[in-house]
């Protein structure tokens, strides 16, 4: 198999933190078309990374579902077996794609050089959403439980969800949400994890540098 990823894509960065914790055999290799050419989206119906080939001819989108195939192939599976502990898995998950992580993207589309916006109007969305996630934390202390693939998953966009907001001079927006702070400290302290945001702070700051 290989995964179509680009360390600067937080959504390939948490599929390869899982290649490398449960050591699949996944060649990790650049799109073989630039995203969004005529070829790209030809070929990959959903036109974003990471996309995993499993052949020639069959592909895998979606980071999400990707995690959860290699789960299931991986003898150390980090779905919790529970039913409700596993429903919680798929509910974090749900809150930081579909809540937490949209909220940062006109302030990330503006480092992009995308159209002004009100920064302040933004951080404040961006806090929002993170108070959500405080409380959420509340109702099911993920911050102290062992390490699941939403943990992974989350841990990767949670690192433009800090670093983005710093380069408009909020340099700590998790300062007000104490069981975030500690679930980010946490995870932080995954081999695999660390290694997997080390990728993407060096190509977040190479992409800054241009
Ligand atoms: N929901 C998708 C999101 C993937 C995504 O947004 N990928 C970005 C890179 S981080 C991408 O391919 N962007 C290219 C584009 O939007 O044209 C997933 O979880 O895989």
């Amino acid at each position: 198999m290989q995964l179509l990823s680009s360390n600067f894509s937080p959504y390939s960065t948490r599929v390869r933190i899982l290649i490398a914790k449960q050591q699949h055999q996944v060649e990790i290799t650049a799109p073989d078309f630039a995203l969004r050419s005529p070829e790209f989206l030809a070929k990959y119906p959903l036109g974003k990374i990471p996309v995993l080939k499993l052949s020639d001819s069959e592909y895998l989108s979606e980071s999400w579902a990707i995690m959860q195939y290699l789960d299931a192939l991986s003898e150390q599976s980090l779905s919790p077996s529970a039913p409700l502990a596993n429903a919680r898995m798929h509910e974090w998950l749900r809150y930081v794609d579909q809540h937490l992580a949209p909220s940062l993207l006109p302030l990330f589309g503006q480092l992009l050089g995308g159209p002004a916006i009100d920064v302040d109007a933004q951080m404040q969305k961006v806090r929002v959403e993170l108070d959500k996630g405080e409380r959420l934390l509340s109702s099911n202390n993920r911050e102290l439980k062992p390490l699941d693939l939403a943990d992974i998953a989350t841990a990767a966009v949670m690192y433009f969800v800090v670093a983005t907001p710093a380069q408009f001079g909020e340099m700590n927006i998790l300062k007000d949400f104490p069981k975030l702070s500690a679930w980010w400290q946490r995870v932080l302290q995954d081999p695999e994890i660390e290694t997997g945001v080390s990728e993407m702070r060096q190509a977040f700051e190479g992409f800054l540098k241009k």
